[in-house]
């Protein structure tokens, strides 16, 4: 008997892949967790029926949500991760010796077992004696903690249930007055093919509050579409205006000091939507 896990990505879309088993699965206070191992993507953690990473495709979206803002800040030393459970954010972060110190605030700790458990490639850095690891609600600890963090990233789910508030003009206030004076910070902003109006009204509200407002683009098999946006909103650097010279070589799959610059190139749609 074949098995198959489908993520139904919208009303009409879905993502298949063929499963060998489940690994794990279980409900929590915030959502339902899976493990799943594919044959195409190795083992996939999904929450809520929506893929969040997979082994194969991870480097991808954890390269870019990492060191596109690493690099536009030319010294950053303290970082703070919200979401991001898996630690592939982590992972990357580690990777610059400028960083002393990061604070990753997931809400939901069954995630970070699960990802210690299962998924060692990715949440490798999570013991690392520069990380601490607090399970909380990080709208509520960025609201606490002022002037203190050189570059925050936004590592959340879909805008549904508990991550709602990650995508709120209000967050991005708080996360302003979280940031030093040339801070600066990304956010995982969904699919420009299926979640137009969101990318719309999260980069409008960024920019009222952020000097620099910026999307990027990059290309993810397995999230819906698999075109991938993010959101940079920064104090002071743009991360076009960066010395090339300070991209040192860190070992990476997907970014290089080329797709730095080519993420921001955006396709006439994309534009429109800004
Ligand atoms: N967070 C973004 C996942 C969004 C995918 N959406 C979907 N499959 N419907 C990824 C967290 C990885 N650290």
């Amino acid at each position: 008997m074949e098995m198959w896990f489908t993520e139904k990505q919208t009303e009409n879309v879905g993502i298949t892949c063929k499963t060998e088993k489940t690994l794990y699965m279980e409900t929590t206070q915030y959502q339902e967790i899976a493990l799943i191992q594919t044959l195409q993507f190795g083992r996939m953690l999904v929450l809520d029926g929506t893929v969040q990473t997979t082994e194969n495709d991870e480097f991808i979206y954890h390269e870019m949500i990492t060191h596109v803002p690493l690099f536009t800040h030319p010294f950053p030393k303290n970082i703070l991760v919200v979401g991001g459970g898996d630690g592939g954010a982590v992972r990357e972060i580690v990777k610059h010796p400028s960083v002393q110190k990061v604070t990753l605030v997931e809400i939901d700790g069954k995630v970070i077992e699960v990802s210690k458990n299962f998924l060692p490639t990715i949440s490798c850095a999570l013991e690392n004696p520069k990380v601490e690891v607090l399970v909380e609600d990080g709208i509520q600890y960025v609201k606490k903690h002022k002037n203190k963090f050189d570059v925050i990233l936004i590592d959340s789910t879909d805008p549904i249930g508990a991550a709602v508030g990650l995508f709120s003009k209000e967050f991005y206030k708080a996360i302003y007055e979280s940031l030093k004076e040339d801070g600066l910070f990304v956010a995982q902003t969904e699919s420009p093919f299926f979640n137009k109006e969101l990318i719309s009204k999260v980069y409008q509200d960024i920019k009222i509050i952020f000097p620099i407002t910026k999307l990027y683009l990059c290309a993810i098999p397995t999230y819906p579409s698999g075109f991938w946006s993010f959101t940079m909103g920064s104090k002071k650097y743009d991360p076009l205006k960066i010395d090339e010279n300070k991209i040192i070589n860190i070992d990476t799959k997907y970014y290089t000091r080329e797709i730095h610059k080519s993420a921001f190139s955006l396709p006439k749609f994309v534009k429109d939507l800004l």
